[in-house]
């Protein structure tokens, strides 16, 4: 026994990881050097750090999730109201260049166009003696959140592991030394920010403090300190005015404590000083390992509950940025599995509840002015970040980003008001930690003031998932107010007589027919933003038994807004007036909205709107922004095609191009597995999570779709557990093979009918199954009937052509569980 025991050990020792399942790691076997997007991101949603794994200088980048420029502030511009009769005027008469003009001076902010998110510093550790080294290893251990640097220098060798403890508040590294006495470097912090000191204390505590810088007139008003403790076993500790010398130690363990006096976005009176010392007192007392148990258990709790198999290759066991170079050539379905749980990962990181909201850049970022502010872009942006929550069993995570939507309500208020003459709550296309609500940027990008619509969609879509009535009762004002503002601002198209928003504007894009001017009136995206907070609000309404005259309002006007317009070309119309460019690829395509992530547009009951749909995409093309391939990955999964949804994994999973490149020019993926627009923005990670969810199971479209849109490359076998779908269901697991579905865990937590949409015959395990008929009797699957389209007559439609499904009915109750197999 023992002797087997023992030939088993060198064989797998000798094929390295095959014989095992690779482990849910990014590794490399070269440090970072100076490139921050080769460095590992670790969080604990309110501080953020990236470690580099620099032998010779170790740099920890450290972030915390209230360092922002700026101060409580408003960025409404007064001069709106007085110019709106005018702008709207000109905007209905096709005048779009000069609205353009007027717009540029009376709603765009004279103000702050937003503040930015800053850094707090590096920590650097500087070693003398270790430019020469062997055995170098680094990776991030995502199923654990902790990195781990390794190398050898003259026979010792040196280890260095960190983290971002969640119930311990700090960033904590151990450095360790195969042989006593090794461990001698200097600590010190950059100063990245102005107005800040670095100093040491009586106490050897390395700080760093100071207040974020103002920016567009508005007064720097975070205060922040960092403070960074040293525990030594063996050796000596001294300091200077700004730095820490370690001499000759065992084991080196590093705490670093980061807090800020920001209470809220309208309060900044908190003591940040007595915040950074009272995490760090209670933490230093712990060694590492009485705090890593309790972050591994803290972190798993959320991360554990999903797990993916696509199978893996020999290409699993190559360093992560070897895997990214050949994954589009290659054959390796693991990278995915690695890819999707990053995104779970990422997202654990830097959004716990309580907590800020992931911004552009999650929570990591190193520049004084990043790119955007990495702020809030809430055309698409921000929501993206926020895909992944419910549907990968990350609920509670949503939190920060739901609390967001609640303060814009708050703030939009007097925006919807001052500026717009309306009541309810409105706001523009970006917001950040003061939650401005103003118009910013320019007016190609800020007039649109479809963000209340869109993003109060998401306390909805979280009772969706939940069916939490007294939850649902707290948000139902903002909802309600998010309709209010729609049902004032809302103005008759003077020839087309449809209920319409101008000004408007398709995100971000700008017809040529327009004067390449974005401003228009009643673009299709708004259209179905309008249409989708009006048919939550009436549900809403319904649910809570009130508001029954409101409500009637909101039906009169739902039914006098434009419909959906399929143009000459067979294309989803993006503009009321059919003047969509074929060979326009720009990487909004905002009235795909409709698909994704709404869902107005369904291959099962709007086959006209589905087929133009689809030739939008196809018109558009694959290759763009990381984010917007991030949201093609969606959409090919809603259009049922996995083959094309895994196309765009192919892109994203590939090396960004380095070097100079247009605007525009194709993302990708970092050696981090970061995604590049590029630069850097982290939606595009959020985005494919999603996208491959919806590739294995989809929950919108009146029922739970298991293998909507499998590629062929997944198709032989795999399995997926603990996947969330409306209306409380768990997928416990999902396994298949050959694109069929072998069997399925399904939990029901609320009770109700489960209709199943599956590609084979299944049976129930003790009960028999009934074919599905008639509407769905579960009310978290009523689907909103979308309008008939209007179709240009020169339109060529291609028909649908759908695989066949099997559609059944399981009669629930709340905590069962639900087994079905294949027949
Ligand atoms: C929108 C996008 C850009 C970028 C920015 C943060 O303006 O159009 O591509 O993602 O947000």
């Amino acid at each position: 026994m023992r002797r087997m025991l023992l030939v088993f050990l060198l064989l797998s020792t000798l094929s390295g990881f095959s014989q095992t399942k690779p482990g849910l790691k990014l590794w490399y076997k070269t440090p970072s050097g100076t490139t921050w997007e080769n460095a590992l991101p670790i969080g604990n949603g309110r501080l953020g750090a990236m470690v580099y794994g620099n032998v010779e200088k170790e740099i920890i980048q450290l972030n915390e999730h209230t360092v922002w420029s700026g101060g409580p502030n408003r960025n409404d511009n007064p001069m709106a109201l007085d110019s709106l009769a005018r702008i709207r005027q000109l905007i209905f008469a096709g005048k779009q260049k000069d609205a353009e003009k007027i717009a540029n001076q009376a709603i765009i902010t004279k103000k702050s166009h937003g503040q930015m998110f800053q850094p707090v510093g590096n920590l650097q550790l500087a070693f003398s003696g270790h430019d020469t080294y062997t055995n170098y290893h680094r990776e991030l251990d995502i199923e654990k959140a902790v990195t781990k640097t390794s190398y050898t220098v003259n026979g010792v060798t040196y280890t260095r592991e960190a983290l971002a403890s969640f119930p311990d508040r700090v960033v904590v590294m151990r450095l360790t030394a195969s042989k006593p006495g090794s461990l001698s470097f200097n600590a010190s912090f950059t100063k990245p920010l102005p107005n800040t000191t670095v100093q040491t204390t009586a106490a050897k505590e390395l700080t760093i403090s100071g207040t974020t810088m103002d920016h567009e007139t508005v007064k720097g008003l975070v205060k922040y300190k960092g403070v960074a403790k040293i525990k030594l076993d063996g050796g000596a500790l001294t300091a200077n005015d700004t730095s820490l010398i370690i001499k000759n130690a065992n084991t080196v363990t590093i705490y670093i404590s980061i807090a800020t006096n920001f209470n809220n976005y309208h309060d900044v009176s908190g003591d940040a000083d007595e915040r950074a010392a009272d995490y760090l007192n209670k933490a230093y007392p712990k060694s590492l390992a009485a705090i890593l148990p309790a972050h591994v258990a803290a972190y798993q709790k959320y991360f554990n509950r999903v797990k993916l198999d696509l199978g893996s290759t020999a290409s699993a066991n190559l360093p992560t940025d070897e895997r990214l170079k050949q994954f589009a050539t290659g054959n390796d379905p693991q990278l995915v599995t690695l890819y999707y749980q990053y995104g779970r990962y990422l997202l654990i990181s830097s959004s716990q509840p309580g907590g800020q909201a992931a911004n552009l850049q999650g929570i990591w970022n190193n520049k004084v002015k990043p790119p955007w502010d990495s702020k809030y872009t809430i055309n698409i942006n921000a929501q993206m970040n926020y895909w992944p929550a419910e549907k990968t069993n990350l609920s509670e995570l949503h939190e920060p980003f739901l609390q967001l939507v609640k303060d814009l309500s708050v703030t939009g208020r007097q925006t919807a008001k001052e500026m717009y003459g309306a009541r309810g709550w409105a706001a523009h296309h970006n917001t950040d930690i003061w939650r401005t609500t103003g118009a910013v940027d320019g007016a190609t990008w800020g007039i649109w003031n479809g963000a209340g619509g869109w993003t109060s969609q998401h306390l909805w879509e979280h009772y969706l998932y939940n069916g939490d009535k007294a939850f649902l009762a707290s948000v139902y004002p903002v909802l309600k107010e998010a309709s209010t503002f729609y049902v004032d601002f809302l103005i008759e198209h003077p020839s087309k007589k449809w209920l319409v928003i101008n000004p408007d504007m398709s995100p971000e894009n700008a017809p040529a027919a327009h004067q390449n001017s974005s401003l228009d009136a009643g673009t299709t995206m708004t259209n179905q933003i309008v249409f989708d907070i009006f048919s939550t609000t009436i549900k809403a309404a319904e649910i809570l038994k009130k508001d029954t005259a409101f409500a009637d309002t909101l039906k009169q006007m739902r039914q006098r807004l434009p419909p959906m317009q399929v143009g000459q070309h067979g294309q989803l119309q993006e503009w009321l007036d059919d003047i969509d460019d074929p060979k326009d690829n720009h990487r909004h395509i905002s009235h795909l909205y409709g698909l994704f992530p709404a869902n107005q547009i369904s291959p099962y009951r709007t086959p006209q709107l589905y087929s133009a749909a689809k030739t939008t995409l196809t018109h558009r093309g694959d290759i763009s922004t990381g984010w917007s391939m991030g949201w093609k990955v969606n959409w090919w999964a809603r259009m049922l095609d996995g083959n094309h949804a895994y196309k765009l994994i192919q892109a994203q999973l590939s090396p960004v191009k380095i070097g100079p490149r247009q605007f525009g020019e194709g993302g990708g993926s970092y050696n981090n597995l970061f995604d590049a627009h590029p630069p850097f923005q982290i939606d595009g990670n959020f985005g494919c999570t999603s996208g491959i969810t919806e590739m294995l199971m989809q929950s919108a479209d009146g029922a739970v779709h298991l293998l909507p849109a499998l590629p062929d490359v997944w198709q032989a076998s795999g399995s997926i557990s603990g996947l969330r779908a409306i209306g409380g269901f768990e997928i416990e697991s999902l396994q298949w093979k050959n694109g069929k579905v072998v069997k399925a865990v399904i939990k029901s937590k609320l009770g109700g009918n489960l209709r199943l949409r599956v590609p084979n015959a299944v049976t129930l395990a003790g009960g028999s199954l009934k074919k599905a008929s008639g509407n769905n009797t579960n009310a978290f699957y009523q689907v909103e009937e979308t309008p008939a389209a209007l179709v240009s007559k020169q339109a060529t439609i291609t028909p649908v052509n759908l695989k066949e499904t099997l559609l059944y009915d399981v009669p629930t109750q709340a905590g069962k569980t639900y087994t079905l197999t294949a027949l």
